[in-house]
């Protein structure tokens, strides 16, 4: 039995924005995790459309799509394509859980939340010619038991982070813009992998870098201090992502994935206004005090991803300068810059379609780089995108990559920033050229050293009750 799975690309590489480097980054990890799940006699191919152009006049058996909102169209091409030359077609992922009876139209199956306990189901199924339309993930998830990735159909050498890898699902948090609570609907939003078989998969990687893509990888205490136990003294380097109370907490858990090898984080700041992050149900950021987050992990010597989203429903002219001028202030390395985009099955897509302010339904346009929404009495559309392309080139000129270098107190953590922000975003075309020519997997070592421990960890200061929220309960 033969079956392909693809991850399809935007159709977007004419597009000014298009960054090849952005997406040669990660390998498709949720495809690598289905393909683990087929017997071990068939035959499986990976094919991401992001690096490699796709071969199409093959017939696989079957074929397994994975579709997010901005390639949707793209996957309902492919399924289209493959359904006429007579092959067995899967579609699956986030958009799919969002709108189903759109997907249905052009697969065989289509499969609802997360995939580890519903693609064996089919497969039993489709192999005594019973397959179902619909598979939706039940209200019992779990990752006990999973086979090893199935890394060994990743084209290593097309990424510049091969070594991608997610230990939980989901996370704690309802933020209404996000795609979690639609996605894992109906069940477990929060679970984890048994600690042991995280450091075996961790294990399994070579080199020494890796990148958690996990939504919130201090979400779960118990578990992530003990994924950092075992880690430590493995001498890996590893980026990640935490929410701001996250790293508030006084327990000991930064320290520790400072000790295991933690040197960047993802940190959703989102906004700076208090009334966003009560309309979004942002309660984790409420009231928190940012700058202390931020000197928290630059005394640990972890550089910052902020994530800002611009365009909710209490931002003005103003939020534009005012996020930028404070991120460099306040010395963070990259910033990830959102319009405020509503997804299909979020609290916020509900409110935004009630309101009647969705503009249209061209998901490919839903990247968070294009307005799709009319946005709230303080900005117009045309203003949003202006201010938000502002924000980039603003924050990634020399002068503001420069300055936020300068908020670090030693001249290493300094000279680290400016590398990396700077090779991040402004030296485009020196990237384009290295994936042009096959040699992505040369840069590892120059990230690893950028990674490279800046100084010794210090004592912190103690936290003070403001900065705790309750653990949710989790299974
Ligand atoms: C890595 C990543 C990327 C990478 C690469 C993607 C890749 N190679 O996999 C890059 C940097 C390119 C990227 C880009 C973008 N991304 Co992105 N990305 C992610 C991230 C952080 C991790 C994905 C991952 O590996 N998850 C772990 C694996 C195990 O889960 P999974 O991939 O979802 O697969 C599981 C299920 O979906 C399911 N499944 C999937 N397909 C199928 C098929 C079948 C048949 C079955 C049975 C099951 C199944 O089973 C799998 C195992 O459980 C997610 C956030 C997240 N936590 O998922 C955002 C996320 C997917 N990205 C998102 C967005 C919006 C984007 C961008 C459009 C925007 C932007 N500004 O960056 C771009 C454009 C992408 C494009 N070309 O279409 C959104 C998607 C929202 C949506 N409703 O679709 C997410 C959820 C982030 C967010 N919080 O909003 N992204
Ligand atoms: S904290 Fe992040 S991943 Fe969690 S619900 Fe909020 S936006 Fe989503």
């Amino acid at each position: 039995m033969r079956v392909k799975f693809i991850l399809p690309a935007l159709t977007e590489a004419t597009n000014p924005y298009w960054r090849p480097i952005k997406y040669s980054l990660f390998p498709p990890l949720g495809l690598a995790t289905l393909a683990a799940l087929l017997p071990d006699s068939w035959e499986a191919e990976l094919q991401d459309e992001h690096v490699e152009p796709l071969h199409l006049d093959d017939t696989p058996n079957l074929v397994v799509i994975q579709v997010y909102i901005t390639n949707a169209f793209r996957a309902y091409a492919l399924a289209r394509h493959y359904r006429a030359r007579g092959c067995y077609v899967c579609l699956g992922g986030l958009h799919v859980t969002s709108l189903p009876e759109e997907a249905a139209e052009f697969a065989d199956s289509i499969f609802l939340g997360p995939g580890e306990d519903t693609f064996p189901e089919f497969l039993r199924d489709w192999q005594q010619r019973r397959p179902r339309a619909r598979y939706v993930a039940p209200a019992r998830r779990t990752l006990v038991g999973l086979p090893p990735i199935r890394r060994d159909l990743v084209k290593r050498e097309l990424y510049l982070v091969p070594n991608s890898i997610v230990v939980t699902r989901g996370c704690p948090h309802h933020c209404d813009f996000c795609y979690k609570d639609a996605f894992f609907e109906g069940g477990n939003t929060f679970y984890t992998q048994p600690v042991d078989a995280a450091l075996a998969e961790i294990e399994r990687l070579p080199g020494r870098h890796l990148y958690f893509l996990d939504d919130h990888l201090l979400g779960h205490q118990r578990f992530a201090a003990s994924l950092f136990d075992g880690m430590r003294g493995m001498r890996r380097l590893f980026q990640g992502a935490a929410t701001v109370d996250s790293i508030l907490r006084d327990n000991g858990l930064l320290e520790k994935a400072a000790e295991a090898g933690l040197r960047s984080l993802f940190v959703g700041f989102e906004t700076l206004s208090t009334a966003n992050l009560k309309a979004s149900n942002k309660r984790q950021n409420l009231g928190r005090d940012y700058a202390r987050a931020i000197e928290r992990l630059h005394r640990l010597g972890i550089m910052i991803n902020g994530s800002f989203v611009f365009g909710l429903d209490d931002d003005g002219p103003d939020v534009f300068k005012r996020t930028v001028d404070w991120a460099v202030q306040q010395g963070i390395t990259t910033a990830t810059f959102h319009i405020a985009t509503p997804y299909p099955g979020t609290e916020y897509f509900r409110r935004i379609e009630a309101e009647g302010r969705l503009l249209h339904r061209r998901w490919n346009e839903y990247d968070t780089r294009t307005v799709v929404h009319r946005p709230g009495p303080g900005l117009t559309a045309a203003q949003l995108k202006e201010g938000y392309d502002w924000a980039y080139r603003e924050f990634y000129s020399w002068s503001n990559i420069t300055r936020a270098s300068l908020a670090h107190r030693s001249v290493k953590h300094q000279l680290k920033h400016f590398a990396y922000a700077g090779g991040w975003k402004r030296l485009e075309p020196l990237w384009n050229f290295i994936i042009k020519t096959r040699q992505l997997h040369s840069m590892r070592p120059l990230l690893e050293a950028i990674l490279s421990k800046v100084q010794g960890i210090r004592q912190l200061p103690q936290a003070t009750p403001a900065d705790f929220i309750p653990l949710p309960l989790l299974p």
